[in-house]
């Protein structure tokens, strides 16, 4: 099977269930990542970079969660995770018998040490997804050189409003003349990408730094109302899109959503 054919069977699963793939080879990520971080596979082994658009919470989050019958069912797993999980474990079927896929997910860590076992941002930017704002993207920085300042991705249509989910490796797959794009950069001065920065790391409940490029879609009102909820509560909101809705402490601007 080819790289594209490969990519539309993916695809056909995931898009209509607010999901983007963006192809890689795992070589791209392996030259910018230290060897700590390195994916064990040969470096023409044909991967996909995943992630979730904000029209994914109805088209699969939602109807997952009610057709969970119960609340241990729900409690269980955080349900976002488990969700993701079922909608990669239907794209890998729809590659088998044919290849042997690896699904790993941007929650999971490698045993004793913690450490990520793939850094998502860092996928994105290789695949040309969305560019990965980094401290060393400035030339002249202002924060003191202890300062820990995480870096941020930014999608050309969703700006930071999506999130990454992980990545399908094809391990049986190599695709030498897979031909790299560059992820657009929306952002073009110092002083942007500072104040994107800024707003990540010192006011990232505020959700300012999902905005600093014009959007084509974001969360609803409901959507934002239920991240910002902890976790340990939002099993409370499930199932009942009224109760979602009647706690949503946002102004909804497109009541017909629900
Ligand atoms: C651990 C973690 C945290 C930790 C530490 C943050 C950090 N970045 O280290 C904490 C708990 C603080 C955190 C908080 C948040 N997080 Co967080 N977090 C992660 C997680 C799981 C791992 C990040 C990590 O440990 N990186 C390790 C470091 C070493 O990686 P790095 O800095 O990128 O360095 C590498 C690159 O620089 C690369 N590299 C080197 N040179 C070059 C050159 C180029 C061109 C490129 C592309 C790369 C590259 O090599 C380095 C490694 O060797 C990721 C998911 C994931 N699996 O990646 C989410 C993630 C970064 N978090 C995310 C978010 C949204 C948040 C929060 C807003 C909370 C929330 N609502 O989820 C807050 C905001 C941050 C804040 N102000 O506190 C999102 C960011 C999405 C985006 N648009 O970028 C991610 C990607 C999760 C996701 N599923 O989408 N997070």
């Amino acid at each position: 099977m080819s790289a594209d054919f490969i990519s539309e069977k993916l695809r056909n699963v995931l898009e209509p269930n607010g999901f983007e793939i963006h192809p890689f080879k795992i070589g791209w990520y392996n030259e910018k990542v230290k060897p700590v971080f390195h994916l064990s596979y040969p470096q023409d082994t044909l991967s996909f970079c995943v992630l979730s658009t904000p029209s994914m919470f109805d088209k699969a989050f939602l109807p997952f969660v009610e057709r969970l019958k119960t609340q241990s069912e729900i409690e269980n797993r955080d349900p976002i995770d488990s969700c993701v999980a079922e909608q990669l474990q239907k794209a890998k079927e729809a590659l088998q018998p044919d290849h042997e896929v690896n699904i790993i997910q941007d929650f999971e860590v490698h045993p004793v040490t913690r450490r990520p076992k793939l850094l998502v941002q860092t996928a994105g930017h290789v695949s040309g997804a969305a560019f990965y704002y980094k401290r060393d993207s400035i030339t002249n920085d202002p924060w003191d050189e202890k300062k820990k300042v995480y870096g941020v991705s930014i999608h050309p249509k969703y700006g930071g409003w999506f999130a990454f989910r992980g990545a399908i490796i094809i391990k049986d797959t190599f695709c030498s003349d897979l031909q790299q794009t560059a992820p657009p950069k929306t952002l073009s001065t110092d002083q942007e990408i500072v104040d994107l920065l800024e707003k990540f790391n010192f006011h990232w409940k505020e959700n300012t730094f999902r905005d600093v490029v014009p959007v084509q879609e974001k969360y609803s009102a409901e959507q934002i109302c239920y991240w910002n909820t902890a976790p340990s509560k939002r099993f409370a909101l499930l199932g009942i899109k009224d109760k979602l809705k009647s706690m949503s402490s946002f102004q909804d601007p497109h009541e017909n959503i629900f």
